[in-house]
């Protein structure tokens, strides 16, 4: 970098504004706010020319190509959240910009909510609490769940940091666990599946937590859900990418498959009618990761690695895609 450190930095905040990006930086960082696509285009062409890192702060807005496209001098985009399917890595490797993502920091948040969505989704919690509601219980119990957590096996769509914490709590909860990913996940002793199908023919329970794009778009389609069978349970705190939403809606109503707990949704924040009107579903406003505690530490580690870069540093944590580097001496 060729400031010396009296010489100030401009920076593009993106996204909805968040009072720890917005309050985190020194004044030798000059902040260009815009919270929406349509606020951005406004900018100007020199203006755009001297910003150096991107802050983007949600993931409702994008960092495709012709964004990133927009900034000759962008060295660095610090993303909020794990998934960074909004963003075009490649492009942003092929020119030499680093992409950082909020990883580990909501790993275990994320698990907790899967762990509650599946047991929520088998035993019935959403029905339950209605039933009590409407004051059903003074004159009959619930019936009894047709699901239950004692005699299952769940394969895991994924098995990285939050399928791991997963797997982690289906141990403690004596829940059999295989999983299947396109390599084995070194040091784990569950059995590791290289074809979906096999393990969907093996398990009841699929938990899905994959990251979003081309590689994973609609894997969980009919024919995983016909081989999981009329017992059958999906979890999805991935993307809604993952899952074939339509294909899903059929399953539930046909009897293919038992139930479904979903967090994400093909087009959020719309959700199909026919999903809503279904009893054996549990649905969540993609909220994963959604508590104050897990927010405010993803929104420091998007200032931290913006501050580590401009610092002279590796950044804290790099996408796979543009692996850590330091940054270059002269810009
Ligand atoms: O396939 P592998 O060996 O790279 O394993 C990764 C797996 N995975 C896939 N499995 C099957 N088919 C694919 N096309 C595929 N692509 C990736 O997903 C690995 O086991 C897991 C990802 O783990 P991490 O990178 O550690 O991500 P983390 O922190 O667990 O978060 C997962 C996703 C985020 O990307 C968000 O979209 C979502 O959770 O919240």
């Amino acid at each position: 970098m060729g400031n010396n450190s009296s010489e100030k930095i401009d920076l593009l905040i993106y996204g909805p504004s968040k009072p720890i990006v917005d309050n985190g930086f020194s004044d030798q960082f000059i902040l260009h706010r815009f919270e929406t696509i349509g606020d951005l285009e406004r900018l100007s062409p020199e203006a755009a020319g001297k910003i150096r890192g991107a802050a983007i702060t949600y993931n409702s807005v994008r960092g495709d190509s012709k964004t990133l496209a927009r900034f000759p001098k962008l060295e660095i985009v610090s993303s909020f959240g794990v998934g960074y399917d909004h963003i075009d890595a490649n492009y942003a490797r092929d020119n030499n910009i680093m992409v950082t993502n909020t990883p580990d920091v909501l790993t275990e948040e994320v698990a907790d909510i899967a762990m509650g969505l599946l047991i929520a989704t088998v035993r019935e919690f959403i029905k339950a609490d209605r039933y009590l509601r409407s004051g059903l219980w003074t004159t009959q119990n619930f019936p009894l769940s047709v699901g239950s957590l004692r005699d299952r096996k769940v394969g895991m769509v994924g098995m990285g940091r939050i399928g791991q914490a997963i797997a982690r709590r289906l141990d403690a909860s004596l829940v059999p666990v295989v999983y299947h990913t396109r390599n084995p996940a070194p040091g784990l002793s569950y059995k590791h599946y290289p074809d979906l199908i096999e393990m969907a023919k093996a398990v009841d329970t699929l938990v899905v937590i994959v990251p979003g794009g081309a590689s994973t778009t609609k894997m969980i389609n009919a024919e995983v859900m016909k081989a999981l069978g009329p017992r059958g349970v999906i979890i999805n705190v991935a993307r809604g990418t993952v899952v074939d939403e339509q294909a899903l809606i059929a399953a539930l109503k046909s009897g293919t498959i038992l139930a479904a707990g979903l967090d994400v949704f093909e087009k959020e924040p719309n959700v199909p009618d026919e999903l809503k009107a279904m009893q054996n579903v549990v649905l969540l406003p993609h909220i994963g990761s959604a508590s104050v505690v897990t927010r405010n530490a993803m929104d420091q580690l998007v200032v931290d690695n913006l501050k580590t870069w401009f610092a002279g540093k590796p950044p804290l944590t790099p996408v796979a895609e543009t692996p850590a580097k330091t940054p270059a001496k002269s810009h």
